[in-house]
């Protein structure tokens, strides 16, 4: 994985495709929620039962993993804290306890620890499906319902430099 690809729909088994209800209307989140997707995507491709192998590949991208995990919840904290969303404190501390675990699981792995690729590709996908389709969900809502319509018919958040694609 050189780069988490955002514009790939992959369909069939563990696979989880993107779907248009999972969209938030704002193309830099669509692209990080995809590149999250296809991630696992990818964990699942890679989850091949043989230990060395799944080793070898997973020590090149966990730690690019972990920072485009936390670049994708800088994103969504910003534009939260920026529209004053209700629900920022507990959707924070969601990212928060969920960074944890994984730079947790970086570093059990970084030290030699057992990593059962398969399972940690269905913990994220659990977690890319839940969070995003429940909480994601609630301030993606809320910035439909603060936004205002320019002249040309765009849907934008002037406060968090938003507009609509
Ligand atoms: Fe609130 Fe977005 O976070 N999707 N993820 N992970």
């Amino acid at each position: 994985m050189g780069k988490l690809k955002s514009n790939t729909v992959i369909a069939s088994g563990n696979y989880v495709n993107w779907s248009d209800s999972y969209s938030m209307g704002i193309k830099l989140i669509d692209d990080q929620h995809k590149g999250l997707l296809n991630f696992v995507n990818e964990l699942f491709d890679h989850a091949t039962g043989n230990e060395e192998e799944e080793r070898a590949w997973f020590k090149g991208v966990i730690q690019y993993a972990v920072r485009y995990i936390r670049e994708h919840f800088t994103t969504e904290e910003k534009l939260m804290k920026a529209t004053s969303f209700p629900g920022y404190a507990e959707h924070k501390k969601a990212h928060d306890e969920f960074t944890l675990t994984v730079v947790k699981c970086a570093k059990d792995f970084e030290s030699g620890g057992r990593m059962v690729l398969v399972k940690f590709a269905h913990f994220l996908k659990n977690w890319v499906l839940t969070h995003v389709a429940v909480m994601d969900r609630q301030y993606s809502d809320y910035f439909r319902r603060i936004a205002t319509r320019k002249a040309d018919g765009k849907l934008t958040i002037t406060a968090a430099d938003v507009v609509y694609t």
